[in-house]
């Protein structure tokens, strides 16, 4: 850590004792989960550098952007579209809310029986603890859920924020009002950056986010491997990172790294033993440092080969049309593309049934996880009908319902007992 990190976090007003805790904690675990895995290919080597001096460099770029006269847009949620933030130019950063650390902090002010994913977050902005949260000029939130709901009004007092409603039905009137709310974001973001956002900005924008969701799309085909060429660990701090590294640089380091794992593939390479058993994960978002549920998985001897989660395939499944059409009709096809996001916030949601099965089949998984942060209704309540689809199409299910605190005892177990149940 350097001390013109520390320089900068002091600053930006960061609680610095917390912090320090935080990241010495984050080191330690870092090097347990990832560092000490085997045959890591050669291209997570840069992702390790960016967890490595996570609070530092992409930082610093932000503050540079910000002292030039930019703007900084913080979100929670895959639902926000960051098209629309890039074409005025500013800077959209997806925020972390995987830790324990923070949630203590926010139960200060949350009732307890909220989710993790929500206190977490809370509780980084609470505590002063993310450098992100403190570099950004607006938090844009979502009516998903109604614990984020009503969390994005607490957090109003702290920092400036502004609520996007996502419809609760994917009908015409859902799509409708989804579509003005898109158009309204854009003025908001006018209006933050001073910036209009032409046909020619967004065109660029649509271009550049697609790069993104196309070199993630490339390294979730690798994992169909019989030979996986990369573990599911090092799949997810991929999805993870993307959230806030640079779009264009993001892209480049994920096909790059998948060059190596497409080499991987043809020679057969992968990093598991043969005949492991491949589970498909599916559920609620696993933001950084969230990493607990694969690790216990993969430490198991089983595979984690695709997450149908918003840090996996929702982020980047369906891409936005290229055209160069008016502001007006660019506008309309991401407000498109956007709705195509199966979240269990909406009702009814079989689409993401029918997403669960096909990724099932096409990752030739042995069983799925359904993971289920406590206290998220829509993902416990939808876990029923997944259950009862998935038995139907004869697919192994073992729901999981945690927080971010340590149960790994306890899951060891029912995953050991899950993974014996399929491998016979
Ligand atoms: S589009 S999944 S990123 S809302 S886990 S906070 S739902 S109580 S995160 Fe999500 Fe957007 Fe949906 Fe995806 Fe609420 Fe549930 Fe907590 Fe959640």
């Amino acid at each position: 850590m350097t001390t013109d990190n520390r320089q900068m976090w002091k600053e930006l007003g960061i609680d610095l004792e917390s912090h320090d805790a935080l990241l010495s904690g984050l080191g330690a675990v870092y090097q347990e989960i990832y560092l000490s895995q085997k045959n890591r290919p050669k291209g997570m080597e840069f992702f390790d550098f960016v967890v490595g001096d996570i609070h530092g460099i992409r930082v610093r770029e932000l503050r540079q952007h910000a002292k030039n006269g930019g703007k900084v847009v913080a979100t929670y949620c895959v639902f926000v579209p960051d098209e629309v933030v890039l074409a005025a130019d500013a800077i959209p950063v997806g925020l972390c809310a995987g830790a324990q650390f923070s949630v203590p902090v926010g139960e200060e002010v949350l009732p307890r029986n909220t989710c993790a994913l929500i206190k977490s977050s809370f509780g980084f902005k609470l505590g002063r603890i993310c450098p992100y949260v403190q570099t950004s000029h607006l938090i844009v939130g979502e009516t998903t859920c109604d614990g984020k709901k009503k969390m994005f009004e607490i957090l109003a007092e702290y920092h400036p924020v502004y609520v996007m409603e996502v419809p609760n039905k994917k009908n015409r009137a859902g799509l409708d009002l989804w579509r003005s709310e898109v158009v309204d974001f854009k003025q908001v973001i006018e209006k933050l950056t001073g910036n209009r956002i032409t046909a020619d900005k967004l065109a660029s924008a649509t271009k550049l986010v697609n790069a993104r969701r196309r070199a993630l799309q490339r390294l979730y085909e690798t994992r169909k491997a019989i030979s996986v060429p990369i573990s599911g660990k090092d799949a997810l701090l991929v999805s993870q990172v993307s959230f806030y590294d640079d779009v264009s640089r993001c892209a480049q380091q994920v096909n790059a790294l998948c060059d190596e794992l497409e080499k991987r593939v043809a020679n057969g390479e992968g990093v598991f033993p043969a005949g492991v058993p491949r589970i498909l994960i599916s559920g609620s978002p696993m933001a950084i440092p969230n990493w607990k549920l694969p690790h216990i998985i993969e430490s198991a001897g089983a595979a984690v080969v695709c997450e149908e989660s918003c840090i996996g395939t929702r982020a980047f499944t369906n891409l936005v049309p290229e055209t160069d059409g008016t502001v007006e009709a660019q506008m309309k096809a991401i407000a498109d593309r956007y709705m195509q996001i199966h979240c269990a916030c909406f009702t009814p949601n079989d689409e993401r049934l029918d997403d669960i099965v096909r990724l099932a089949r096409e990752y030739r998984v042995d069983g799925v996880v359904h993971y289920n942060l406590q206290f998220c209704h829509t993902y416990a309540n939808e876990a029923v009908k997944v259950e009862k689809r998935l038995e139907k199409e004869g697919i192994p299910l073992l729901r999981i319902e945690t927080d971010y605190g340590d149960d790994t005892g306890q899951l060891r177990t029912r995953i050991d007992a899950f993974l014996e149940m399929i491998r016979g």
